[in-house]
């Protein structure tokens, strides 16, 4: 019943877009539409010839010591870019440096995204963290022995492995779910509420948790960060999405030094104004994402006639959490309380960690089956440190804030007895 509304509103939207149209601010009426779009897609949908060329463009780029100029150049801005409005748009343009850089290498490489929030119950079991990826947990000395950062030492802080330091019995805490994430997607209204909403939480705990480099200010040493920042562009390009006469050029909040920030600020020491990087598909920004591809009725340009006929639907979790009291949806799910609502701001599409790829229809989707066991049981995620948040400048106060939104969503689902689809019984 809901499925064809869905997809005729997804449409319905796309034309509307097309109408209406963005107007570009002074300055970025200039830059022009880019003629080749590449899209980012998550990375266990890759074909291993496109795995392979990633990995080949990464480790000719780590043999340059391009990942240590990477790691040197983010702890040299670290305390500007992190903790206020200029967060989304500095990585932005960051990791879009480092994909032209890997370019060198590969030329049709493209750099993949890691939908962690899929794994967020049990992150050091995902496969991306394993070692046909990336490799696991450090172990001598906490140097990464497995995957695709086996043994790499880095020179530019002296000859010094590759760390991370998971927590205990080499498991990492809890992190944040896809309904998390939904929620931050539909009740943020202000480019500010969505940065602190997703820095503060997913970004930060990420970060913290995998440990060793990831935990530092040059945690681009570590090819997990390009992935894991590559995930959370997309979020804001989802968002923007959603609204894209509004939010492609909405812009607000407190730069570094608590100024208002404007779209003709500079990013921190480079000469590219803040509007240049804001509209994928324009100027130098020449990629979109796989998720945002499928949502928003522009599929049919990407997808093969056989994986047309398969789209992604709104999965029994979006369903579920849409029957729940209206005070709740009030709070965490507007949109989905509007009863129209956009794929974009809903991160719950039939996507499990088994099968973890929207577009990939050449197979009939059967949803795993959720553990029982877990209905009602949504666990917290893991909170940031004191250390971590004077480290990165964040401000305390906005991430308790943050933190205390997710436990009480939680509380919410769980009180309603809620089975995710994302947790599993790891026994
Ligand atoms: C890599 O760095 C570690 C110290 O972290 C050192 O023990 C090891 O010898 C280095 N490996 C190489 C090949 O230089
Ligand atoms: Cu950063």
């Amino acid at each position: 019943m809901r499925l064809p509304l869905i997809s005729a509103f997804g449409l319905a939207l796309f034309s509307l877009q097309q109408v209406a149209g963005i107007t570009p601010p002074p300055g970025a009426e200039s830059l022009t539409a880019c003629s080749d779009v590449s899209v980012r897609k998550e990375i266990r949908s890759l074909s291993s010839d496109e795995w392979n060329t990633y990995k080949s463009a990464v480790e000719g780029a780590k043999g340059d010591r391009w990942i240590d100029w990477f790691g040197y150049l983010h702890e040299r801005v670290s305390t500007k870019i992190h903790g206020n409005s200029e967060f989304f748009l500095y990585h932005r343009k960051f990791i879009s440096d480092y994909e032209k850089i890997l370019r060198g290498y590969e030329p049709n490489v493209v750099l993949p995204y890691w939908n962690n929030m899929i794994d967020y119950q049990n992150p050091a079991g995902s496969p991306i963290l394993g070692e046909k990826y990336f490799g696991g947990n450090g172990v001598t000395d906490k140097c990464v022995s497995s995957g695709i950062a086996n043994s790499w030492n880095f020179t530019y802080l002296g000859n010094e492995c590759l760390q991370r330091n998971f927590g205990e019995a080499d498991t990492i805490v809890t992190w944040y779910s896809p309904e998390f994430i939904t929620s931050i997607l539909q009740s943020s209204t202000t480019y500010a509420d969505l940065r602190a909403g997703i820095e503060n939480s997913l970004h930060g705990i990420v970060h913290l948790s995998i440990g060793g480099d990831m935990n530092t200010m040059h945690s681009p040493a570590d090819p997990i960060f390009w992935l894991h920042h590559s995930n959370i562009d997309r979020l804001y390009a989802q968002w923007q999405a959603v609204e894209p006469d509004t939010r492609t050029y909405m812009y607000d909040g407190k730069d570094y030094a608590g100024n208002d920030v404007t779209l003709d600020d500079k990013l921190t020491y480079t000469s590219t104004p803040a509007y240049e990087v804001m509209r994928l598909g324009y100027g130098n920004m020449c990629y979109t994402y796989d998720t945002i591809q499928t949502a928003n009725g522009d599929e049919n340009a990407l997808l093969s006639k056989r994986q047309r006929k398969c789209k992604p639907r709104p999965s029994k979790a979006t369903q579920t959490i849409q029957k729940l009291p209206a005070k709740v949806l009030a709070d965490f799910y507007p949109s989905f309380n509007k009863k129209k609502f956009s794929a974009l701001e809903n991160e719950m599409s039939d996507i499990t960690p088994k099968q973890p790829m929207a577009a990939d229809c050449s197979k009939p989707f059967t949803p795993p089956k959720p553990s029982e066991k877990m209905r009602g049981k949504m666990p917290y995620p893991g909170t940031l440190s004191k250390e971590y948040i004077k480290m990165m400048n964040l401000n305390s106060e906005e991430v308790r804030s943050a933190e205390k939104r997710a436990f009480a969503m939680i509380d919410e689902l769980n009180a309603a007895n809620y089975l995710s689809p994302y947790l599993f019984d790891l026994e």
